[in-house]
């Protein structure tokens, strides 16, 4: 009985635990410690074991279909963070069971419990934010520590509440029956019940006041209430109208997909920023956020995407940046001849290395600081992100803190984690809708369209095949720039039945679509996409 009650009690406390930091979490913003800890350790995991696991989840949740992937990843990563938490603090409530064992301790519970709790304090805040060095200010090493010493002690506490007494009557010739023998003690059983309540209440209160946090997060001033900036796109006259169910040509920030380390995104003090420049300069002054936005601004659409995209994945969008040239920001630290690269940290612990040459081959190498018009969100990078054309998100460092001129190259964050060190983006195509039906100039068609890209190489063609026959070229509306994706329709004479419908491009110089299948590991996926469709009268 006792080794149930203490399993329950361990449980409990660790429930409660997650708890008291999700309810700090919500009120007054300190860290979850559940998710820094899961930080820690993907950043620590071997490199292809995390690709591996996160292909694996991207393919679980593409295969299960249950929306979008970037955020059905982060839940399932949060609720690994939070499980993996609790069973974390129920083995080294285990732990303190055994220290206990031992008679010295056993008569100062209370005593035994802080000092327990003081060490696990210790050394889990330490560990956490020795690596995810974003999550931890004083404040939260001192309150990690101290909740903690709070659960230890509570250890300690329910140790006196659940020791087997010794009988209160005073006949103590009776020897008390041996443990297993006993009935559970009126005291323990009210106990556990006091602390099954306190958990579920905190448990309850936590979830709802992060439920209320999490959808009261204020939107920009300027999207609040109706009054969204409406952006006048550049090919407004393009007479091409896209297939219906083709998705928009332009995505709102709050829509883009959201992908980084970060089971919390860190936030960056707006007031106290300064981007740090270091290393072979002339000039290291740091760069304040108004010296940015002082330049005249340069704004580039830019379709983006993630190196884990599949084909026809979500893992994609066509933004408005804004902000300024790195050919700027080279004219003001005015690097020294041997600078070769610049090493870009960001406040999460991310990094990668870009080629001087390459900015100054190239003005579209851009610091942004808002997309969408509006300033950059915390998700997207507050208060400053980079722009690369041609490359995938992960050569692209969010919430930038600093640049390090250097004078060689070294692998960035997820090239040391085994992905491509160029990570050029390669073509891609999707059909994004077979539409319904319609008669179009006369002629009965099924309406189909989607995406092509080719990163900031253009596509000139985009062809479409149905069961297997010949390609077939179809229109293209003009895309939003050189570097963004183009709408493609094809109005396909309708044939009622069962039909198969592929997609391929070419790009501006002639270059085809590859269209041998591969994975997204190590260097983006490639392949042709397809959709089968049963067409029927309407
Ligand atoms: N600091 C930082 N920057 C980052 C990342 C990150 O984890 N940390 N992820 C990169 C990756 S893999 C991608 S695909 C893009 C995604 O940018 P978005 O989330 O704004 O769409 O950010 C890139 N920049
Ligand atoms: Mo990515």
């Amino acid at each position: 009985m006792r080794k149930v009650s203490l399993f329950l009690i361990d449980l409990l406390l660790a429930v409660a635990l997650t708890a008291i930091f999700g309810i700090a979490h919500a009120i007054a913003g300190l860290v979850f410690l559940p998710f820094a800890l899961f930080d820690v350790v993907a950043r620590t995991l071997d490199g292809r074991l995390i690709t591996f696991g996160i292909d694996s989840l991207i393919s679980v949740i593409r295969a299960l279909n249950i929306g979008r992937t970037d955020t059905a990843a982060k839940l399932a990563e949060q609720t690994m963070g939070v499980a993996a938490f609790i069973g974390l603090v129920l083995l080294l409530g285990g732990l303190f069971h055994l220290l206990m064992r031992g008679n010295r301790t056993s008569r100062i519970p209370l005593i035994a419990g802080s000092i327990f709790g003081l060490v696990v304090g210790v050394l889990i805040t330490g560990i956490t934010f020795s690596i995810v060095p974003a999550a931890g200010n004083l404040v939260n090493v001192f309150w990690g520590i101290v909740a903690f010493v709070a659960w230890g002690l509570a250890h300690g506490y329910s140790q006196t509440r659940t020791q087997a007494t010794a009988p209160q009557t005073a006949v103590t010739s009776i020897p008390t029956p041996p443990e297993h023998m006993q009935v559970m003690q009126p005291d323990r059983r009210q106990f556990l019940i006091q602390l099954g309540g306190a958990t579920a209440f905190l448990t309850i209160t936590g979830a709802t006041l992060n439920l209320v946090r999490s959808n009261s997060t204020p939107a920009p001033a300027s999207v609040a209430a109706g009054n969204e900036k409406v952006l006048a796109l550049p090919n407004a006259n393009d007479p091409l109208i896209p297939a219906i169910g083709t998705r928009p040509e332009y995505t709102r920030q709050r829509d883009h997909y959201r992908i980084d380390i970060n089971t919390i995104p860190p936030t960056v003090d707006e007031a106290t920023y300064k981007l740090q420049i270091g290393g072979l300069v002339e000039n290291a002054d740091p760069i304040t956020l108004d010296k940015i936005r002082s330049y005249p601004p340069m704004h580039q659409y830019i379709t983006m995407s993630c190196i884990s995209n599949d084909v026809g994945g979500d893992l994609i969008g066509t933004t408005r940046w804004t902000g300024v040239s790195m050919q700027r920001i080279l004219e003001l630290v005015k690097p020294k001849p041997e600078a070769t690269h610049i090493r870009i940290e960001a406040a999460d612990g991310f990094f990668e290395y870009v080629e001087i040459a390459g900015i100054r081959a190239d003005e579209r190498v851009m610091l942004a600081w808002a997309w969408d018009d509006e300033p950059l969100t915390i998700p997207h990078g507050f208060p400053l992100r980079i722009h690369i054309p041609d490359h995938y998100g992960m050569k692209q460092p969010k919430w930038i803190t600093k640049m390090e001129f250097v004078d060689s190259w070294q692998p960035g964050y997820w090239v040391q984690r085994t992905w491509d060190r160029e990570a050029r983006v390669k073509a891609t195509s999707v059909i994004d809708t077979i539409a319904q039906p319609q008669t179009v100039n006369g002629r009965k068609v099924v309406p189909i369209g989607g995406i092509a890209w080719a990163g900031a190489r253009g596509v000139s063609r985009v062809e479409v095949q149905v069961d297997g026959g010949a390609w077939q070229p179809t229109q293209l509306r003009a895309p939003l720039s050189d570097k963004t994706w183009v709408i493609w329709r094809y109005d396909w004479n309708f044939t009622a039945g069962e039909h198969t419908f592929a997609v391929r491009c070419v790009e501006k110089d002639g270059t085809p679509q590859i269209e041998a299948e591969a994975g997204s590991h190590p260097g983006g996926a490639t392949g042709l996409h397809s959709r089968k469709k049963m067409i029927q009268e309407v």
